[in-house]
């Protein structure tokens, strides 16, 4: 008999919490700028309640979607390690590029990943990644790459922290980055815009080599 008000308190406590959570989750649904809910200008950031919100297109429509924070590597966790491409794949017969004094590489976003290709000499035909590499974008140390940024569907944010890249990729233009990176070293990079189902795992790195492991690096392309 004792043990009725305390199972009442408790279911009385549960209720309670429910209706508190029910109604933050309205008066978050309800607040401007909330994520999902329309937006008038691409590219504009806003704040709904604690959370950054980015005016971006999806689909048809232009709306606010939650801006994700990409956490700042350690120096410590940024590997100098040089990868040794030459290594992992030895064609019998290998044509290393000619050196240039910049380069143009395509960075293109996908639900959900990044994919990279590699416009060498006067050609200009993308060379693409091997599916090993598929989500490492090699630049060369010291020399300037024009990294042309693009989405296939909607709206996703390429995000490198360690080299204070924070740019969109759009589906509707090229977004063009230039970049002289002056360390070698691995940069882990990340969508940092809500886009979907598979928006966690969209990771990438940037991986900074010497040229001459670059231009080894391309060799192994087709
Ligand atoms: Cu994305």
């Amino acid at each position: 008999m004792r043990r009725f008000p305390v199972l009442f308190s408790l279911v009385a406590l549960i209720s309670l919490s429910v209706l508190f959570t029910s109604a933050q989750a309205f008066s978050f649904s309800k607040a401007a700028n909330s994520p999902g809910s329309k937006c008038s200008k691409v590219g504009a950031v806003a704040r709904s309640g604690a959370t950054q919100v980015k005016c971006v297109k999806s689909g048809k429509k232009i709306i606010w979607r939650k801006v994700v924070q990409v956490k700042t590597p350690s120096p410590a966790t940024t590997s100098t390690l040089k990868p040794t491409p030459a290594q992992t794949q030895t064609p019998t017969t290998t044509t290393i590029p000619a050196a240039q004094n910049e380069y143009e590489v395509n960075a293109k976003a996908t639900q959900w990943s990044y994919s990279f290709s590699y416009l060498i000499g006067a050609s200009k035909i993308p060379l693409n990644s091997a599916s090993s590499h598929s989500n490492i974008l090699y630049l060369p140390q010291g020399k300037l790459t024009h990294i042309l940024l693009k989405s296939n569907d909607v709206s996703h944010g390429f995000s490198i922290p360690g080299l204070g890249i924070d740019k969109e990729a759009s589906p509707d233009a090229t977004t063009k980055i230039d970049i002289t990176p002056e360390k070698t070293g691995t940069f882990p990079g990340a969508c940092n815009i809500q886009c979907g189902r598979g928006h966690a795992g969209m990771i990438f790195s940037i991986v900074v080599v010497s040229q001459a492991d670059y231009l080894n690096y391309l060799a192994t392309l087709k």
